[in-house]
């Protein structure tokens, strides 16, 4: 594979400085004196904007002219973060704005901030799609982001007086958006519900109703690369026309509905992470966006072809769909070539499965969806009839490979509708039936993969089953982020390439034994958590204690990921305190920082949020505790948090019950950064610490076949609060009323679950996480080991860059590469 590297932007700032001026007069309509910091951010957006479109314009026609193979990224989520650092950064106009805001007398800060944050997803599957298309475009490997412009992103959190989560509307497009393109001339057609006629192998599907879908088109700048890529993000509109038949006989309600139903689609993302509701929307949304994409995707790569020869698509573009979200695009693409253009079903079936390719996310088999077959029927019928087909040759070709008729109806697309239960269809297994690759996103996750949550599929098709772990992009996460750390690791190395050769920081792996570049590396962690401290007083009215352990545990809120856990140990450690069982001064002083939002239906993580703000609540007051530890939760947890509080983390917390995260790709920001990790070996925590060396990480808790066994043997989890006085004594004091103004009901569906069912068994590791805090402590006690530990993190986690892992997906799956 090449390496394209593009010439840098020679602009000079002063240069810049007029665009800037320029497009605050044209677009803006306000001179420089009048100009916000809000005014000043759109004029920079649209400056940048054109600094990129000639090498947008290049790479959309060099993909459509040229004949390397591009990839689809089908999701219904991508976290961007916010644009303007990053576009500034891969146009190579980073120093120019620093520059030019100083020559408008504004703080580049305030024009940062002026961006407000896209929410267009939950978590971690969104944040990896955003790196995942960086690192595509950085290596210029031609690519679209296929997903959906959500109106209202994720919700806003707020906390209330009791620390409750309050969910409030996120209507981030209320707010000026320089970055995306409204394209009315590419729109798609998407039909819905209606019937279906003909004869067997003549098939004409007359929906319903229909959506157009526009398609708003961001810029995906290459870091160097000289490429730019597009995220295509489909937002539903209405058709002007309405349903004259229905508005004659009943009236105009009734003929605006499907108008109305059709600008809902797109109107909000669902905020469940990992167990996503089975709710008709959410159909709509996966078959809107990969239907109008599909058809996208055939308009550019045959353009103004009547008749396109289909079966050369897949050595035009490869769709990868980003868990089952997307899957309905398997019988689609079935449907367009053989309903559409007349393709009998085998050649559509040789397309279809080359062209799609499945990464699985999860092993909650709650988080697979399935969904009635009698909802794609009525939404779907022509969809559904193609999956049954589906099914029925899939259970053919599993008769000749195995006589386990069990086994075969375990495998089922379908599912019988036995018992009076209606039948279903199993989105994870079309995929892997439909498609030519199934990955996990870590070592351990693909195994388990194989061996538990789709077994019968990896027994009988063994070939399409591989890894991908999970990687992040190093210009978000640490040349934008850590731009301390940044410059450190270019002056340990001699050169500034690590930035997309993240390998390279091995060969800081020397420099750990040379104290004075470890000291340097304290000095840079030690700024970065008073920048931090500032940051968090100025946003949130925190009083951080910068030269106190930072110490966070930031991820969604889930019971498998066992903030309890944590905050039980906080709460032990306050009980130690406070009883002077433990001397103060033999405490390491600690700040504990919590970010985590939780789905709004889900009780048990939103009661465990108004916990952890009333354990904050009582430490943070409490004399007795002061200067030793305290605990801090901001609101609303997302990328730009992330980005203020990993690179002056000390300490990660990745404490999930072992076989439950499949991943994990905090993990990897916060060892790019240097914190060190203390964590159980689930997700990609295996290879952090396989990597970073098992000296260099607290390892702790039951492994898979430790749980496993547990279970088998029966698990009870008053037994181990029988057992540890500690555990007690923690559980004890969130019963009793201590973190409730002695109102002993609040948390009582928490504490009852944690004694009697405790299904991701926080009480049985709960003791092994206390103890391996001595350890932490006493090596904290010691700055340079400590540092030195930390700085080999930073030094063998390259492996954890997304452009591995984009390599990866390359040379293993997609096989494709950057354009000529
Ligand atoms: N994940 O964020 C989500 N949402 C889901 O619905 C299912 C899984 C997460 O995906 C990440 C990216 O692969 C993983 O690192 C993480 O472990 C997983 O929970």
């Amino acid at each position: 594979m090449t390496e394209y590297t593009a010439p840098k932007a020679s602009i000079t700032s002063a240069a810049f400085t007029d665009e800037i001026r320029e497009q605050l007069r044209y677009t803006q309509g306000v001179t420089p004196e009048q100009a916000t910091a809000a005014d000043v951010y759109v004029a920079t957006a649209a400056a940048v904007r054109r600094h990129l479109m000639d090498a947008w314009m290049t790479t959309q026609h060099d993909m459509v002219t040229g004949s390397t193979k591009a990839v689809g990224y089908f999701s219904a989520e991508f976290l961007m973060g916010k644009q303007l650092r990053n576009a500034l950064l891969n146009a190579g106009l980073s120093d120019q704005f620093d520059d030019a805001v100083k020559a408008l007398g504004c703080d580049a800060r305030d024009v940062i901030d002026a961006e407000y944050e896209p929410g267009l997803g939950n978590g971690g599957l969104g944040r990896l799609a955003a790196c995942y298309i960086d690192s595509l475009a950085s290596k210029g490997v031609p690519a679209f982001g296929y997903g959906i412009q959500y109106r209202y992103g994720i919700f806003r959190q707020e906390f209330d007086e009791q620390g409750r989560q309050v969910e409030r509307p996120d209507y981030w497009l209320a707010n000026e958006e320089p970055w995306g393109h409204i394209d009315y001339n590419r729109s798609q057609r998407v039909g819905f519900g209606g019937v279906v006629t003909g004869k067997d192998d003549v098939r004409t599907w007359e929906p319903a109703w229909c959506v157009r879908a526009v398609p708003v088109d961001y810029m995906v700048p290459g870091y160097e690369s000289g490429r730019v890529n597009t995220l295509r993000l489909w937002s539903a509109r209405s058709y002007d026309e309405f349903d004259l038949l229905t508005f004659n006989r009943s009236g105009y309600l009734a003929a605006v509905k499907p108008q109305v139903k059709a600008e809902n689609i797109s109107k909000i993302l669902y905020p469940e992470d990992s167990t996503p509701q089975g709710k008709e929307l959410r159909l709509e949304q996966q078959y809107f966006f990969t239907a109008a994409s599909i058809h996208d995707a055939i308009r550019v790569f045959y353009p103004g072809q009547e008749h396109p020869d289909l079966t050369t698509l897949p050595d035009k573009i490869c769709f990868q769909l980003n868990d089952t979200h997307p899957v309905i695009g398997i019988p689609e693409l079935m449907r367009v070539m053989i309903d559409e253009y007349g393709y009998d079903w085998d050649t559509a079936w040789r397309t279809t499965t080359a062209c799609f390719n499945y990464t699985c996310h999860t092993l909650l088999p709650e988080a697979l969806e399935v969904w009635p077959a009698s909802l794609i029927g009525s939404l779907l019928p022509r969809h559904l009839e193609i999956i049954k087909e589906i099914d029925r040759r899939f259970v053919a070709q599993l008769k000749t490979l195995t006589d386990d008729a069990e086994k075969i109806d375990r495998m089922r697309i379908v599912t019988l509708a036995a018992d009076g239960k209606e039948p279903k269809v199993r989105m994870a297994y079309l995929a892997t039936a439909g498609g030519s690759h199934v990955n996990g996103v870590a070592a351990l996750h693909s195994e388990l993969l194989k061996d538990v949550t789709l077994r019968d599929f990896s027994d009988v098709f063994g070939d399409k089953f591989t890894n991908v772990t999970n990687g992040v992009t190093p210009r978000r996460f640490v040349k934008l982020a850590n731009p301390r750390l940044s410059d450190l690791i270019t002056d340990g190395l001699g050169t500034d390439r690590w930035v997309s050769h993240l390998d390279m920081l091995k060969e800081l792996v020397p420099l750990a034994k040379d104290d004075a570049f470890v000291r340097r590396f304290a000095e840079v962690k030690q700024a970065n958590k008073v920048d931090f401290a500032a940051y968090a007083r100025r946003e949130y009215g925190f009083e951080i204690d910068p030269n106190t352990m930072i110490n966070s545990m930031v991820k969604r809120l889930h019971e498998y990921k066992r903030q309890s856990l944590k905050i039980l140990a906080v709460i032990s450690q306050y009980a130690d305190i406070k009883s002077g069982r433990v001397a103060a001064e033999d405490i390491v002083p600690r700040t504990v920082v919590f970010g985590a939002k939780a789905a709004p239906g889900y009780r048990m993580a939103k009661l465990t949020i108004r916990l952890i703000n009333n354990v904050a609540r009582v430490i943070n007051a409490d004399p007795d505790v002061k200067g030793r530890l305290s605990v801090y939760y901001p609101w609303n947890y997302n990328i730009r948090l992330a980005e203020h509080l990993i690179p002056a983390t000390d300490l990660d917390e990745q404490i999930s019950q072992a076989g439950k995260e499949a991943s994990g790709t905090g993990n990897m920001k916060f060892a790019l950064n240097g914190a060190l990790t203390v964590g159980t070996l689930d997700g990609a925590n295996v290879e952090i610490r396989e990597l970073v060396g098992p000296e260099n990480f607290f390892l702790f808790g039951m492994t898979v076949d430790e749980v496993e066994a547990l279970y088998d043997k029966g698990y009870q989890p008053s037994s181990y609060y029988d057992a540890d006085p500690r555990l007690k004594q923690a559980v004890d004091m969130v019963s009793d009323g201590t973190f409730s103004d002695g109102d002993r009901g609040v948390y009582k569906p928490l504490t009852s679950d944690w004694l009697n069912k405790d299904y991701f068994m926080t009480m049985a590791d709960f003791s092994a996480y206390m103890d391996i805090q001595g350890e932490i402590e006493t090596l904290y006690r010691d700055p340079l080991e400590w540092n030195r530990k930390a700085l080999l993190n930073v030094a063998n986690s390259g492996y954890f860059s997304s452009d591995r892992a984009i390599d990866d997906y390359l040379a293993n799956i997609w096989k494709t590469g950057p354009m000529d």
